[in-house]
């Protein structure tokens, strides 16, 4: 059966509150455009960033029945994109998924979403980030935080003190792990400005995008930037316009939602810039 409009599978947890994971993914890649199709890993009541006392049920049974089912109808995807996954059991599923729905070769895409700040999020230890970098191979692109690039490479964070040389040594290092192409987010080169480096190891260039760096932190901006990301890849935008699409969106949201006062563990209000996405997308 061909398809006329791209598909996405995305395979993360369902965090019912806080703006994170599917309920970011979802509504983001749906409004540009693209079927998705979810995997939910877990459901959880809140995320663990900033919650105490969330619910937890794990979907790790479901996940080889639900494949099974996808693979007898036949389903394939033009991308299979992964975030937050709850386990290392799971980390060893993503792989055997990207294995069998491997028809038409999709692009991978997979945010190692385990850490920030220079922390592993409150669920994971350091045999968890080693089972990350086995997903990291199997991916096309891969989309880490400076924390989660450290970690995925056993390299000391830098915090703050790092400069190009260092974002264009990890960037390769990463690539080397196996992704073709590697976007590194939260990079500050100069004081006030915060973006990207994206790295396209067939072309070995490296690029940048910063915008104004807004100081606060809110949860859920790495899922957003990622979404956004994959979603202006499957619209036909190259790499650099992608990385600079998300980072324009994960901005405005930001600042939209430091205006509302909102607190940050509720994540950003990514809901009402979808127009500026659109038009980003040149979707309308
Ligand atoms: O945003 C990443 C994320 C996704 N899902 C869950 C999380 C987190 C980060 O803390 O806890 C359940």
């Amino acid at each position: 059966m061909t398809r006329q409009q791209k598909r996405a599978i995305t395979i993360q947890d369902i965090s019912c509150v806080g703006r994170c994971s599917l309920t970011v993914a979802l509504p983001i890649l749906s409004a540009a455009g693209i079927e998705t199709a979810i995997l939910p890993t877990a459901i959880l009541s809140t995320h663990t960033g900033g919650f105490t006392g969330y619910t937890f049920r794990d979907l790790t049974e479901d996940i080889d029945p639900i494949c099974a089912h996808w693979r007898e109808l036949g389903i394939t995807a033009d991308a299979l994109y992964t975030g937050y996954l709850g386990s290392r059991e799971q980390q060893q599923h993503i792989i055997r998924i990207f294995d069998d729905f491997n028809e038409g070769d999709p692009l991978i895409l997979v945010d190692p979403a385990m850490a920030d700040a220079g922390a592993l999020y409150p669920a994971f230890d350091l045999e968890f980030a080693r089972g990350m970098r086995d997903v990291v191979a199997k991916a096309s692109i891969t989309v880490p935080n400076i924390t989660e690039a450290s970690f995925l490479l056993e390299k000391e964070y830098p915090g703050e003190d790092y400069d190009a040389a260092w974002v264009e040594q990890t960037l390769r290092e990463l690539a080397a792990l196996g992704p073709a192409q590697v976007v590194l987010t939260g990079v500050s080169l100069e004081e006030g400005k915060l973006g990207a480096a994206a790295y396209d190891a067939a072309l070995n260039r490296v690029s940048y995008y910063f915008t104004e760096r807004i100081p606060c932190s809110y949860h859920g901006t790495g899922d957003t930037y990622s979404s956004v990301l994959l979603a202006a890849l499957l619209n036909g935008k190259s790499l650099d316009e992608a990385m600079g699409i998300a980072c324009e969106f994960t901005v405005s949201a930001i600042r939209r939602t430091r205006a509302a006062g909102t607190e940050p563990r509720y994540g950003v209000a990514f809901e009402q810039e979808t127009g500026f996405l659109l038009r980003m997308l040149d979707l309308v």
